[in-house]
Formats: C-alpha cells, structure tokens, sequence
C-alpha cells in the first residue's frame, strides 16, 4: 500500500489491520514486535535489531545475545541495515516465540526483535464451502446442453444447460445447484458453480468451455432445512455432453517474415477441431506492401501462393480464418519475429499494457537492471541472454533444496511438495520471462527484452522467511551484507510477487519496510504484488508496506480479476487504501478461446520437481501483473534514468487507462492528490490500468 504517495495524512494506517505486541523492557528500552501478526501461523526464527555500534558476532563467531534463549536459537544471517536473523530448531508458536524474544530485550545491546515467518508466493487457491449433513434429496434429472452462440459475442463459446428439480426433497427445499464440468485433460471432475443459491433450473455458461470441444456437465441439488440451520447435497444427476461453437482462433502464420519473392507460398500451422471454433473454416491470405498494394488468395487447405507481388517491397502478411459464426485474424507478422507475441494479449492495446506505443520509443536499456525476489530461475533460451549476476539468500538449507544456505548460484531448484501432490511452480522463471523475456525469433518477448534481470532467490520449498527477503532486496539495491559479495548489477526496479496469503501489517522499522525505505532513498521502485484472496490487500505483507506500488491483477476484458486484492475505502478519509494501481495478471474466466485462455503466457520449466526441459505456459495472479508493472517501469527507467521513484508514481498514475465502463473498478471512485499536484481519480483497484505507451511518452515529455 503506498497511499502515502498519494496523500501524507494516511501515514500510520498500516496499523489498521492486526496488533503490535509490545513487550517493553524499561531497562534496556527495547520491544518486540509481533510482526507481523499472522493469526497464529508459526515463527521460523527471530529478527534482531542490535543498537548502534553492536557488532551481532563477536571474536569468536558467536552471535551477540542469543544464549538468553538458552539454546533453542541457532546463529542466523546478516540481514542488512543493522538486522540480523536467528533461527528457531524448529517453527514455534507465535506465544512461545514472544516469550523468548521478550528475554532477548533484557539485553542492553539489543534494539529491538521482530519475530519470523514464512511467505509464500502470491498463488490462488479456491476454498470449497464446507456443506453440514441434512438427508439428501435425490438426484436432478433430465440434464440437456444446448450450444447457446451469440451473435453479440461471437468468439464466446456458450452452453444453455436445463434440468429437473428432485422427484424427493426428503423434508427439505432446494437452496440451489451444484453444477460439475468434466476436465478432459485430467479426466476429472471440477465444481464449475459451488451453488446457485437458486431454484432456476436453468445455467447459461461461457465458463472453462473451449469451442468445437465436447463439454460435459452433471448437477446435483442443494437442499436445506427450513430454518437454513442444515444444508445436504444430493447425488449427482446423470451427465449430459455438448459441443459449444465460436468464431475460428486465428492462425499462426509459419513462413514468418518479409516477402521478398513475386509469387510466395504462405502456410500456417494446421488447426484442429477446437482453433476451427467447431466448425468448418476457410483461410484468407492478404498481404500489404508499404506502398498499400496487396495481394490475397483464399484455400480450405493450410498454405496457399500469393502472385503479382512487386520485388523491392516489402510486405506485412496477415491471415484470417472464417467459419459460420464469424472469424479472426492474426497481427500483421511484426518486426519482431518473436512467434508467440499473439499468446500475449497482455501487451495489446485493446485489454493490456499498449506496449506497442512504447516501444515504438524503446524496447530497455542493458543498463537496466530488474531484480526478482523470487524462486531463483531455471535456464531458458529466451532468458539466459537477459540474466545477469544474483544471489541465493535462502539461509536455511531443508528450504533451499541445493544442499546449504546462502550461496552465489540463485538456480531454483524446484518447489515441488509431494504431500499436496503439487509440482515445481518455477515462478522466478515465469516472472523474469514477463519482465525481460529476450525479443529474438522464438518464443515470447518480455515487456523490457533489453533490460536486465538479476534473479534473487528467497522462496524455496516452503516459501521464504522475512530476513531472507529483506536481505535479498537490500542486497539488490546494494547494501552490503557481511558474508555476501558487493553486488555488481544494482537494481532500478525491484519485483515482489509475494504475499501472505493471512491477514497481516507491516510496521515502521520492519525489515522489509527500512529495506523499502532504503531503496526509495536510493531511487529504486519497488514493485509488489497485491495478493489474491480476493480481500482487502492492506491485509497482504509485503505488498501492505509503505512506498512501494502495489499492483491489483486485471483480466482480458479490464476487470477485476477473480481472485485479486482490492482496496478498501476509509469514509472518514475519503480515500481507497490498498491496491495502488492495476495490469493484466490473467482471470481465467474470460474463456479458453482467448489467447492462453486469458491468462499470462510466459517462460517456464517442464520440471515436475527438478528443473527438466525450458517451456512457456500460462499463470494468472498478481504475481504476474506485479512484473508486468516491473517492467513498464523498467522501460521509463530506460527513457531517463535519473527520474525519482515518486516521478515514477506520478506518470504511472496519470497516465493509467480507466477500466471498462461495466468494471466493478469504476465505481465509487474518489480523487487524491499527487506529490506534484495532480489531482487523479482511484478506486477499488486502484487508479486504471497501467497503459506503458502513454508512461514512456510522458518520461520522453519530462525530459524535454
Ligand atoms: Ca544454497
Ligand atoms: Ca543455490
Ligand atoms: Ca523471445
């Protein structure tokens, strides 16, 4: 949260959510701080913070003060700016923790102590409502699918299903449905709606179906008792199967490039049932010289020859596919040969970042450096040129997975977890590839591919303590860290896609927050995610410190995203307080049809657990529109690299685009004031969506 950029008397509101916990020593002066309040979630270790002078380890290597705790603390890691960690054997009670850190304070070297959590990165997960046991009713009857297309959305596949009511309600009476749609790909069963909390019998649906793909769906009925004190479930109706139509995807064109014969053969790859829209297509050709002659030529087939094409022109191809519902057409193939630009919609100007304007200007400078506070990265043919030196901080060696503690080599080795059956998510590596993907002839390109990315690795198996992320980003701005080589490659810009997924605050003089303090004094933006829980993101650590911007996720159609943090407004104030601004970070409920089914395609790891093959897929979250924001600001970095942070905020802010006039963003929005004057609108999801074409042409303006 960083309203304070916007308006100093809400200074002090990061207090608001959670208690400081202040066990004053009135000898020593010192307090500990429960920081930040987790809701009992267990404390990996301590944060001290020594007094002025005191060196945390003495002559013989030992840390300064931690015998008080008679042994059940380990020696932790420098984490900079005067804080040094201390490790629990094993994570403790957030109680038995205070008590501990409240007999460190009795020592008069010691400043004050924080206590140490784990954080994970900002990945969603769906709670199922927990249903009580009512006698059931019997199973729905009668399902039926119908393929419901309109004309006044064309490329949105829609089904109409319809059933019966229970034939026995058991003494109950229908409170709603539960609708199941069938995933072909894991051959499982997912809840497509929980509950209607309807008797309609009836659902229209554009949710997870994919065009010229069967659909399959069953209901089952949810009955209460009449005072709503118990709920049941009924048995699942027999299925129902359909197949949903759309406009044709369009193709990707495989002879990329300028034309430079007088009669070209033009193919694109071969579409299947699903990119046809499930039906049966023709393509058309065109091809548009700088003189605006074209040519075009029309098949059924996957290639036709264009003729009459004049030598010494060059021309741009597009291609579209036509079916009956209507059809699309691939970009004119651009100067960039990058061959999966079209999965990222997230640039466009239409429902992303309009990164086209701005690079119309600049595409990074190599002098440009991007940290990210991440997984660490895995090695990617359109990274590696973009990669420069990092840091492993992760101290503890169980949640490093590489066999030690800190070390230089931030690879990610992988945070499978075996016990919740989930795979290695490598999100360093999807992040870096959103920020600085390298713009070459395969692959994706990154919002920045000139700039640089230092990888700073402080997540592992079991996310990352909070001295290892605030020593990772004081180390990437360059304060020094005993023990940890000057780093070469300071950081303009630092991305944070982390969050608690817990109600938590951030306190003045934690160490993530004098680590914020310290990079705004060193002109350094800090960019942080902010959280999905779909709750209110002053209650998501870090991205809840103050002066850091702190990015709300929005989706293909400039909404809201599902699962995205959002403001809260403080009526007293006449302020929204939480999400500072908003870029796309996927909502998958736009429809399978879109580009990578609406979410954020980039660079990825086809690893289960250890790092395998290089591979792109999609992610969504905030986690992935916070280095979206990374590298807009990366670029106006670029343009001018002596511009301050809050310069920074204020282009970012004025030059926002709004959401769509249906958003539930635009509602109720209340002005602030900029640090130099201007007077913006902000809202539920902060002040627009960041548009990167108007912020690098106002840095071009500024530096006029
Ligand atoms: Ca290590
Ligand atoms: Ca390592
Ligand atoms: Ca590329």
């Amino acid at each position: 949260m960083n309203m304070r950029r916007l308006l100093s008397f809400v200074l002090g509101l990061g207090l608001i959510l959670g208690s400081t916990v202040l066990l004053g020593n009135s000898s020593a002066n010192a307090a500990v701080l429960s920081e930040p309040s987790y809701l009992g979630k267990p404390v990996v270790g301590l944060i001290i913070k020594y007094k002025d002078g005191v060196v945390p380890v003495d002559f013989f290597g030992n840390q300064v003060a931690i015998d008080a705790a008679g042994g059940k603390l380990t020696k932790g890691v420098d984490v900079g700016l005067g804080l040094y960690s201390a490790s629990f054997a094993k994570p403790t009670d957030e109680k038995t923790a205070l008590a501990i850190a409240a007999t460190l304070t009795a020592d008069n070297r010691i400043q004050a102590v924080y206590l140490d959590h784990f954080l994970s990165s900002a990945s969603f997960k769906a709670v199922s409502p927990k249903l009580a046991v009512l006698k059931a009713s019997s199973a729905p009857t009668g399902l039926t699918i119908k393929d419901a297309w309109s004309s006044a959305n064309p490329s949105s596949p829609k089904v109409s299903l319809s059933w019966k009511e229970p034939t026995k309600l058991n003494g109950g009476v229908i409170w709603g449905y539960r609708i199941s749609k069938y995933d072909s790909a894991s051959r499982t069963w997912f809840d497509l709606v929980s509950n209607t909390k309807s008797t309609h019998t009836a659902l229209n649906t554009s949710m997870f179906i994919t065009a010229g793909e069967n659909s399959k769906y069953r209901v089952a009925a949810i009955t209460k008792t009449a005072n709503s004190k118990y709920m049941a479930i009924s048995a699942y109706s027999s299925t129902a199967t359909g197949v949903a139509t759309a406009i044709p995807q369009a193709p990707f064109l495989s002879s990329a490039g300028r034309i430079t014969s007088a009669t070209p053969v033009v193919t694109w790859s071969l579409q299947n049932k699903i990119d046809k829209g499930g039906l049966a297509v023709t393509y058309t050709v065109t091809a548009t010289a700088s003189d605006n002659s074209s040519a075009t030529c029309t098949t059924s087939s996957t290639s036709c020859t264009l003729s009459g094409l004049q030598s010494g022109l060059n021309y741009g191809v597009q291609i579209t596919a036509t079916n009956a519902r209507g059809s699309s057409t691939s970009a004119i193939v651009p100067e960039t040969l990058d061959p999966m630009l079209n999965m990222q919609w997230y640039l466009s100007a239409d429902h992303g970042i309009n990164a086209n304007d701005a690079w119309k200007v600049t595409k990074g400078s190599p002098s440009i450096v991007v940290a990210v506070i991440d997984t660490g990265i895995t090695s990617h043919p359109d990274l590696d040129a973009n990669i420069v030196t990092g840091y492993d901080f992760i101290s503890n060696a169980t949640n490093a997975r590489d066999g030690n503690g800190r070390d230089a080599d931030p690879s990610d080795p992988g945070d499978w977890n075996t016990s919740k059956s989930e795979s290695s998510s490598w999100h360093g590596t999807h992040v870096s590839g959103i920020i600085a993907a390298v713009s070459n002839s395969i692959g994706i390109t990154g919002i920045a591919p000139n700039v640089k990315i230092s990888p700073v690795r402080v997540l592992g198996a079991n996310g990352g303590t909070e001295a290892d992320i605030a020593a990772g980003i004081n180390w990437a701005i360059g304060v020094s860290i005993s023990g940890v080589p000057t780093n070469q490659y300071p950081a303009k810009v630092v991305n944070l896609s982390i969050g608690s997924s817990s109600t938590s605050s951030c306190y003045s003089n934690s160490a993530t927050q004098l680590a914020i303090d310290e990079s705004k004094r060193r002109n350094v933006t800090l960019v942080t995610a902010a959280g999905n829980d779909n709750h209110y993101a002053s209650g998501s650590y870090p991205g809840n410190c103050f002066g850091n911007i702190t990015i709300g996720a929005s989706g293909y159609y400039s909404d809201r995203a599902y699962y995205s943090n959002f403001s809260y407004y403080d009526s007293q104030r006449a302020v929204y307080i939480g999400v500072d601004i908003s870029a796309p970070g996927g909502d998958d409920r736009a429809g399978s049809n879109l580009p990578a089914g609406g979410e954020i395609w980039s660079t990825l790891n086809d690893g289960k657990t250890g790092p395998g093959q290089p591979t792109y897929g999609k992610e969504e979250g905030t986690s992935m529109a916070s280095p979206v924001a990374a590298g807009v600001v990366a670029l106006m970095y670029s343009v001018w690299p002596s511009l301050t942070d809050d310069q920074v905020w204020n282009i970012l802010s004025s030059t926002a685009k709004p959401f769509d006039s249906s958003s539930d963003c635009t509602s109720q929005m209340a002005s602030a004031t900029l640090t130099d004057g201007t007077v913006i609108n902000t809202g539920f999801c902060g002040v627009g969506i960041i548009d990167a074409g108007a912020a690098v042409a106002a840095v071009v303006a500024l530096n006029k």
